[in-house]
């Protein structure tokens, strides 16, 4: 380290006495790429540094995008600076969100391919708010007619809705998003946005009924609460104090102060208006809203034969209005369980226990598929009738790694997603790409790498993964437990590299873990989870009467989420982990399928606070990111490659002994074009199939050279037409 210090100093050194302090050596460089000690970690976190105390808080590698949260409100996302990245070649102006989306958005037009932005990093590293920037992009500089206005302003106000219900205060991030989310923007052979289609991922329910300290519910309810106007809140039965609500004062933090619940209440409401949500769905809406905080409020005793009984019916009967079911019906489902017994049915009164379990899986069912039928009413509204060819945009924006304190199914069930879209990102970076070096016969000097495909084995495999595991003793009912699992997990799994159980651990660590816990040593760090509730969260399981009961719901929401086909099904439904498992393979297979971008995002601190800049915090990010290697890879690589064929029949124009027809080899046409053009040798070489160019503004000047040209064609064509009139 010391050497890579003194190798830096050098270069500044050097820098300083070419002149004067210089741009570069004040506000770094924008792309490191042409970092001068690029292998050095400490040059890396230098530049980004200077370039995050100048507010610069973009930064290429190559195309890639690397974004540091500045936690503060910049003035770099004006109409004006939109319009300034318009058509601009990627590398003409100083790095940006819009550079990035542009470019997407330029290849997509001009090569009609589907793409897809991906953005990554840690919760609260700013990946909504990156995502929202692309979207208003789009929104402000594609072009589009009086008739597309409305499907411009749903998929933009498709956000605040999904936030208010999807999103939440946690320790990490005050607007963390609770839920995954794919969207994909489609545009017509004109390049204008004409539809949309969201899909959502694995909604972290459970925060319905509980928050941990300094967290909160969903942002609607208290939305809801704060800015529901008098006459609506005393129709749901509500009151405006957040603090008269269980499911609402766990997290003892119903206030914060960067979020402003009035205000976004206001957001939220005309977001409705214009996505077409009409008043009397609005009313069945915000009664589930208000419903799920009555169950929160209704209260439990216990009578003499240890049976639960509800004391106070005031909470029931607000319940029973606003979801249209029958009272009688609704006690007896929340107090019972229903026993199939040798064809004939059994009402079993459910004791304390049980019946808060109950009711606390109805809050969370009731809210899961709501918001479910949310995103399905949203879609509806951004489908387009339009049956011509479409090309689309697509945005993914997920939740980011994360670990507490304590850690649970849901942070299992994150992190192992975040370990999904790593593992894909090395695939479609660092190992295609050096693949491709190889396979193409171009002189290559391999980089290693971290893999995580280990990680994501050991939780995913068939048979042995953890997932696997899991599913199994769900599948024991009545005899396995949460602990039961963790035993097997240490017998099976225990020695396994990336898994450390009681076990197994060394003395120091055992006493650091809890007889519930085993860790798992994620590509971004170590997470130890507790087993508590592992069971439970991935079984899911509402009791058949409360299905029952929802099912004869006069709302018109829960109506359509509680279908009685459901209560024929003998099928056994799925685990949440396993669904979730399919969805996120169905999510990699559609990424695939597509041209990818990348934004990188870091989080600069831990305080959620403009101007610090934390070196241990970003120096970890940087490393289990893989940025180095990113870079490294850039550094020997190619930014671009074509094949011949493409390469040939777009800039034959360009050379004479091209154009118009080129008889022989393609691989020697190419070669003989680009001689013409002027390319250095450096700048790049032929390999099986393709050509490999070093630099993009190679290829950008050979596009704008190339544009000139169809210009001066056309001109020439349309010249001699006029002669012949
Ligand atoms: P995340 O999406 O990556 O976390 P967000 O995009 O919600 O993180 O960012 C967290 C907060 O950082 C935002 O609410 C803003 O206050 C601030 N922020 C982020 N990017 C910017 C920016 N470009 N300019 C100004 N402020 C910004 V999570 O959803 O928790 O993984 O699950
Ligand atoms: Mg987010």
């Amino acid at each position: 380290n010391a050497f890579q210090n003194t190798e830096f100093g050098e270069s500044r050194i050097r820098l300083n006495m070419e002149g004067a302090l210089t741009a570069r050596d004040r506000v770094g460089v924008q792309d490191f790429v042409l970092l001068d000690s690029y292998t050095s970690e400490v040059a890396f976190l230098d530049n980004l540094r200077k370039r995050f105390r100048e507010n610069l808080i973009y930064t290429y590698i190559g195309t890639l995008l690397v974004s540091v949260n500045p936690y503060k409100d910049l003035d770099i996302y004006t109409h004006k600076q939109m319009e300034l990245y318009m058509g601009v070649n990627f590398f003409e102006l100083p790095p940006h969100i819009y550079a990035l989306a542009d470019n997407a958005y330029r290849v997509m037009c001009t090569e009609f391919n589907n793409h897809f932005i991906l953005i990554s990093g840690e919760s609260g590293a700013g990946k909504t708010e990156a995502s929202k920037k692309i979207l208003q992009y789009y929104a402000v500089t594609c072009p589009t007619t009086q008739e597309l206005q409305a499907v411009r302003d749903c998929l933009l106000l498709s956000n605040p809705v999904l936030e208010a219900f999807g999103n939440a205060k946690t320790l990490r991030n005050d607007n963390s998003s609770r839920f995954g989310k794919y969207m994909d923007i489609q545009f017509n052979y004109k390049g204008e946005p004409v539809g949309g289609h969201i899909i959502s991922y694995l909604l972290e329910k459970s925060r319905v009924v509980h928050q941990n300290h300094g967290e909160r519910n969903f942002h609607i309810f208290y939305q809801l609460l704060e800015g529901g106007e008098e006459e609506l809140l005393r129709w749901l039965g509500l009151e405006q104090n957040p603090q008269n609500y269980n499911y609402l004062i766990q997290g003892q933090c119903a206030k914060v102060s960067s979020v402003n619940d009035k205000s976004d209440w206001r957001t939220v409401r005309k977001a409705f208006s214009v996505i077409d949500f009409e008043e009397n769905v609005l009313e069945h809406l915000f009664g589930i809203v208000a419903s799920i905080l009555h169950l929160g409020n209704i209260q439990y005793d216990e009578d003499n034969h240890g049976h639960a009984i509800i004391p106070n019916d005031s909470s029931l009967r607000w319940i029973s209005k606003l979801l249209g079911v029958p009272l009688s019906l609704l006690q007896e489902a929340l107090l019972h369980r229903k026993i199939e017994a040798k064809s004939e049915e059994v009402l079993s009164p459910l004791n304390l226990d049980l019946a808060f379990y109950a009711r606390d899986a109805l809050a969370k069912a009731i809210y899961g598929r709501t918001f479910t039928w949310l995103v399905n009413k949203i879609n509806e509204s951004l489908a387009n009738q339009d049956p011509s060819r479409k090309t689309v945009i697509g945005l993914l924006d997920i939740y980011g790694f994360e670990v507490f304190d304590i850690n649970s199914f849901e942070q299992f069930c994150i992190n192992y997603c975040n370990e999904k879209l790593q593992q894909l990102l090395i695939e479609l970076t660092l190992k295609s790409e050096q693949e491709e070096y190889e396979m193409e016969g171009i002189e290559w000097e391999p980089i290693q790498y971290f893999n995580n495909k280990i990680i994501c084995d050991v939780i995913e495999e068939k048979h042995k993964g953890i997932i696997s595991i899991l599913d199994e003793e769900c599948l024991r009912r009545g005899e396995a437990t949460d602990l039961t699992f963790l035993k097997k997990l240490e017998d099976k799994l225990g020695n396994h590299p990336h898994i450390l159980t009681h076990k197994f651990a060394d003395q120091k660590i055992r006493k650091s873990m809890d007889l519930e816990d085993f860790k798992l040593f994620h590509y971004a760090g170590e997470v130890t989870y507790c087993v508590i509730g592992f069971l439970d969260k991935n079984n899911d399981l509402l009791y058949r009467n409360l299905k029952e009961v929802m099912c004869v719901a006069r709302n018109q929401i829960i109506k359509q989420c509680f279908l009685a086909a459901e209560l024929d099904s003998k099928k056994l439904p799925q685990t949440v982990v396993t669904q979730f498992k399919n969805s996120l393979s169905g999510l990699i297979e559609i990424l695939k399928s597509k041209e990818p971008s990348y934004v990188r995002c870091i989080k600069p601190n831990d305080a959620k606070q403009p101007g610090r800049f934390d070196d241990v915090l970003i120096r970890h990010q940087i490393k289990y990111l893989g940025l180095m290697e990113h870079l490294r890879v850039r550094r020997a690589g190619f930014a671009y490659r074509r094949k011949y064929e493409t390469f040939l029949q777009r800039y034959k124009p360009l050379c004479p002994d091209t154009w118009p027809h080129w008889h022989g080899p393609v691989i020697k046409g190419v070669e003989i074009l680009v001689k013409h053009i002027g390319y250095k040798p450096e700048d790049y070489k032929l390999g099986r199939n393709k050509i490999f160019i070093r630099y993009a503004k190679t290829l950008f000047a050979t596009e704008d050279a190339y544009e000139i040209c169809k210009h001066q064609l056309a001109a020439r064509i349309q010249a001699r037409y006029k002669g012949y009139r």
